[in-house]
């Protein structure tokens, strides 16, 4: 029987509030920074070796034998002339399908971009992006691939990624300092991927934002689904678990991220957008009391240490680094 004792204090004063619908996306925090950054313009926070978006000029398109048009560092952006430019086009068949996630194909319809189209966000956190063609341009350049591959939206599609933390402690409660930073030590609850990513990374659960769905409940919907389906609990421990994590995310949250991801999956005229929060169970008597799996099979959630040797999906390994500067831990 797990004994997880109900956390009386979590609930603070300050509120995540965002909306999809008309008014730019916000976020009030207090006490805390909010890091609002734009991969595209600069790279500014990213680390200086880093080429424009690489995961998203990955040779292989993933899920598919699609090779990329190889795009070189400097012929990534847009305005520089490549006028033999002409990548093959890829939407996947599961895209293809019409499913309710994804838009119909540019000739059956035409998306209002750079809007709020009806329930959909085409809003870009990078700012206005162009359209060409009918179709819009990712604002971070050239991916060497066309369509929309797996991505049911054209232009931006949004997503929002929840990074839990808490505090590494020994047996006797005490936080745990690494031995070469001599800095305390986070860990942050990270799933293995089960699709096409599982062979390559971890990452902190995230999700697509529903059309008209706020960005709070995304961040909590996607996190509650994923550790309540890790546990073999009791219906009235997963209530109480439920309960927790409810608190939890309307406590405090620190904005890591917004913008661009570098996502594999990125196209052309498709790319992944993000909203990374994170919340901290500093006294560590709430989520972190969650018993997830330890182990490394697949599709587990687990708790793990943050450490910048850990492989990550996308960029959100630059997201855990934002994390520790802002909690003073271990990178
Ligand atoms: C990434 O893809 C986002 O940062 C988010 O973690 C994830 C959302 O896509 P799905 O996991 O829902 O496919 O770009």
């Amino acid at each position: 029987m797990i004994h997880l004792p109900l956390r009386r204090h979590l609930v603070g004063p300050i509120r995540l509030a965002f909306t999809l619908l008309g008014l730019p996306h916000t976020v009030w925090t207090s006490g805390v920074s909010a890091v609002n950054t734009s991969y595209c313009r600069g790279h500014s926070t990213m680390p200086s070796s880093a080429g424009p978006h690489v995961k998203s000029r990955c040779p292989q398109y993933p899920g598919s034998n699609i090779k990329r048009l190889s795009v070189p560092d400097d012929k990534v952006d847009w305005t520089q002339k490549w006028p033999e430019y002409n990548p093959v086009s890829y939407t996947a068949p599961s895209v293809l399908n019409n499913p309710a996630w994804a838009d119909p194909d540019i000739g059956s319809s035409s998306p209002n971009f750079n809007t709020v189209d009806g329930a959909v966000d085409r809003t870009s956190f990078e700012g206005s992006y162009k359209v060409e063609n009918g179709k819009p341009l990712n604002p971070c350049g050239r991916t060497g691939l066309a369509g929309r591959g797996l991505l049911g939206r054209w232009g931006p599609n949004h997503a929002a990624d929840p990074i839990v933390t808490r505090w590494k402690v020994d047996v006797k409660g005490a936080k745990v300092h690494h031995s070469v930073s001599q800095k305390p030590v986070l860990q942050f609850v990270s799933i293995k991927r089960k699709d096409w990513a599982s062979r390559h990374s971890c990452l902190p659960y995230g999700g697509m934002v529903d059309p008209g769905e706020q960005v709070s409940l995304t961040l909590q919907r996607e996190f509650s689904e994923e550790a309540l389906n890790s546990l073999s609990s009791s219906p009235a421990e997963r209530a109480e678990i439920h309960q927790r994590i409810t608190n939890l995310f309307k406590s405090s949250g620190f904005m890591v991220y917004k913008g661009y991801v570098d996502d594999p999956r990125n196209t052309d005229n498709s790319w992944m957008e993000t909203v990374a929060v994170n919340f901290h169970d500093d006294l560590g008597n709430s989520v972190s009391e969650l018993p997830l799996e330890a182990g490394d099979d697949a599709g587990q959630v687990q708790w793990v240490d943050l450490d910048s040797s850990f492989p990550l999906y996308a960029n959100h390994s630059h997201f855990l680094e934002i994390v520790a500067k802002e909690r003073k831990a271990h990178w």
